[in-house]
């Protein structure tokens, strides 16, 4: 056999020498000899779960061929083994993440098998959510355009390449998410190099493409984006693949804007071992799909070109499976994860923001201002420190419209919070984006994880919900989830919180509990202005995700004014703050209850009974160590917040008293808070509902005589 084919036979072969076509092969054959390696594996229970990337391999070898590692960044999803193993993931990487192992570079035994990653080339922590991934990669690529335009980022140039891609793949159902639709619409509008791969099976689950996608056809909807490159292709056909694949990548690194693969796939392996497609896929239709495998196809091309001989593929397929099952070998003798590391990497190691480096000094500045104030100048501050820092959301910049910048005052959020900042940064740095709450947060995840610092805006926190699954399942658990390898550092910023007069259900909600039950993220809700600056310097310059909770009621009072604590005042997380000194009762709380309680305490001194007022400040970490010194010295506590009692963050505070202060205690824990319905709009109904001084002081007199 020749070992270079010769000009002409090559071109017919995509240019591709005889050693490059049988690298493809062997690449779709490990690619699925590894499958049923993995397979015969879970039917010992020696590994716990298994999904397979069977029949997607040619567009995938494909993939891998036309993409750079290391160079491009890449979201795969759980059928992209050949992907991966064609850019450099090897056979014991995979298995090592199989059987869970303590070194797997995927994720360290946190994740299923198959949710790859890998810092080495890129390929950034994926999860289990269908779709989700497709906002990072949006983010991502919007990464590698702010460090290509903003020149003062010291270490830039290490950081993004002129001609990368950034490259995601979703199977068809996931087409469904709302994400993806916010992805390409955020990737055309600012024109990104993005290039998406649709791997087509045909099913999400037992779910056929016609119920998914009008006309059962992705690529045919989606034609009508300006800018998008669309291809659509046999993507059991491994050269079809790879001429698509070239195309598409060709116009994305010429930044014509983001492109599009639609690649029809088979899968012969059912959804996961823990589905049988024979339940709703009829035996004729299953032989059907048989016949497109990609691997019979690819071999029965080299082997009736002349490229191979059954022989060499026996030999292959030999050594293939020696290569696997050493690996496998390898990978059930690893070490697995110790027990005592299950808490390890749900916040950084590196940055401890509860810690005295954070203890800095005010350095008072200015007249008393307000928390808008406050806030804004903080922003101003840091972002002129850190180059990083990035500022989106809905209405936050000045104008987009750049010709208008010079005629207009500017807008700078609903509420004014980062106004100037736009007219101060540019508009690569603070930018509007569409009224999308699940790309905010998305797009920032993918930002961080390329080592931009996103300071982003919830309009309102009526509104979060869009954002919960990026919040939720993204950006809290990307570094758990990946054993440390990848983080998402970045701020949310969120106007929360009732007392409007006027606001409604949709504009005067509270709900940081359900939040504090995400682990990996830290929660701030300062209640004065100097308190804010403090405690969002701390959240920017910190290394977790902190969720940043701005009580609207709060913006504009006079009684927490305050005057610019200057450039560098931080305020370590995990550290209350005692309002009013008492011995009697003490009362735990946070937010906008923090002026109610003092207001309350201040009545209570008439009945002669002295209360302190602990303002938490932040809710995670939350300061236990004041809580309990405070309550070992009154006997008797009330908690108050503004967020409903029943599953309140009140009830983690008292419960945590109860449990551990029970012999301290003189009167049992109290807690106030809105009542169990939504905040109605009539001012007399939201003051029923909301908590107010006076339920505050009634709790005060209750604990204090019983
Ligand atoms: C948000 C979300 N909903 C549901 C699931 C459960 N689930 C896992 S895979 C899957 C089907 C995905 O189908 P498709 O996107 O076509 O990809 P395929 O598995 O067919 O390659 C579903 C419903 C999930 N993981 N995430």
């Amino acid at each position: 056999m020749k070992a270079v084919l010769k000009d002409r036979e090559a071109h017919a072969f995509a240019d591709l020498s005889r050693d490059q076509l049988l690298a493809v092969h062997r690449c779709m054959l490990l690619s699925r000899k590894l499958d049923d390696k993995e397979i015969q594996l879970k039917g010992q229970s020696q590994i716990f779960f298994q999904i397979s990337g069977a029949g997607h391999e040619a567009v995938l070898v494909a993939a891998g061929v036309t993409l750079k590692p290391a160079y491009d960044w890449f979201f795969p999803y759980y059928r992209d083994r050949a992907l991966c193993l064609q850019i450099g993931i090897t056979p014991y990487e995979m298995l090592l993440a199989a059987v869970g192992a303590k070194d797997d570079p995927a994720s360290g035994g946190r994740q299923m098998p198959s949710h790859w990653g890998h810092p080495k080339y890129n390929v950034v922590s994926g999860s289990s959510p269908t779709g989700t991934q497709v906002l990072h990669a949006v983010g991502a690529a919007e990464a590698g355009v702010i460090y290509s335009r903003v020149p003062q980022i010291p270490d830039r140039a290490s950081r993004y390449h002129d001609d990368e891609i950034t490259y995601v793949s979703l199977g068809e159902g996931a087409t469904s998410e709302g994400e993806f639709w916010e992805a390409l619409n955020v990737a055309c509008t600012k024109h990104l190099p993005v290039l998406f791969l649709i791997e087509d099976n045909g099913y999400a689950i037992s779910v056929p493409v016609e119920v998914q996608t009008p006309g059962g056809d992705i690529s045919r909807i989606v034609r009508g984006f300006p800018g998008l490159h669309v291809d659509s292709i046999d993507g059991t056909d491994f050269f079809d693949s790879l001429r698509a694949m070239r195309e598409a990548a060709a116009y994305v690194r010429a930044r014509k804007g983001p492109a599009l693969v639609h690649a029809r796939v088979i899968r012969p392996y059912s959804h996961s071992l823990s589905d049988d497609e024979k339940l709703y896929k009829p035996a004729a239709e299953r032989e059907a799909e048989a016949r497109r495998d990609p691997i019979a196809r690819f071999s029965e091309f080299l082997k009736s070109n002349g490229v191979v001989t059954d022989d060499e593929l026996a030999t292959m397929a030999a050594d293939v499976e020696r290569e696997v099952n050493e690996a496998a070998t390898k990978a059930l003798a690893a070490a697995k994860p110790s027990k005592s590391s299950a808490e390890l990497w749900v916040y950084s190691p590196d940055v401890d923001p509860t810690s005295t480096a954070f203890d800095t000094p005010a350095r008072p500045e200015g007249k008393p201002d307000t928390m808008v104030e406050a806030i804004n100048r903080t922003l101003k501050d840091e972002m002129a420190r850190d180059p990083r820092i990035v500022v989106f959301g809905e209405d936050v910049a000045d104008a987009s419209k750049r010709e208008a910048l010079p005629l207009v005052k500017g807008k700078g959020g609903v509420f004014k919070l980062t106004h100037g900042l736009q007219r101060l940064y540019g508009d690569d740095r603070v930018f509007n984006s569409p009224l999308a709450e699940a790309s905010i947060v998305g797009r920032g995840v993918g930002m961080a994880t390329r080592k931009l610092k996103p300071v982003v805006e919830i309009q309102f926190f009526d509104y979060i919900w869009p954002a919960m699954m990026q919040i939720r399942d993204e950006m809290t658990m990307m570094r758990y989830r990946s054993g440390n390898t990848w983080s998402c550092p970045m701020v949310i910023r969120v106007p929360i919180g009732g007392y409007l007069r006027g606001g409604g259900p949709y504009h005067s909600q509270s709900g940081e509990s359900i939040f504090a039950h995400c682990p990996g993220v830290r929660i701030a809700y300062p209640s004065t202005a100097v308190d804010a600056a403090g405690l969002l310097r701390t959240a920017i310059r910190c290394d977790d995700p902190v969720l940043f909770l701005e009580h609207k009621h709060l913006y504009r009072q006079t009684y927490n004014k305050g005057e610019y604590p200057g450039k560098d005042f931080t305020i370590p997380f995990g550290r209350a703050s005692l309002r009013r000194e008492g011995d009697h009762v003490l009362v735990v709380t946070w937010g906008a209850l923090v002026q109610r309680s003092l207001l309350a305490a201040q009545q209570a001194e008439k009945d002669h009974i002295s209360a302190a007022v602990l303002d938490l400040r932040t809710i995670v970490p939350y300061d236990w160590e004041a809580i309990a010194s405070h309550v070992k010295r009154t006997n008797r506590v009330v908690i108050a917040h503004e967020d409903q009692v029943m599953c309140g963050f009140g009830g983690e505070i008292a419960a945590r008293i109860a449990g551990e202060l029970f012999e301290h205690l003189d009167a049992p824990v109290r807690r106030v808070g809105a009542r169990n319905t939504p905040v109605a709009y009539h001012p007399d109904l939201e003051e029923a509902i909301l908590p107010q001084s006076s339920d505050i002081l009634k709790a005060i007199r209750d604990t204090a005589r019983y």
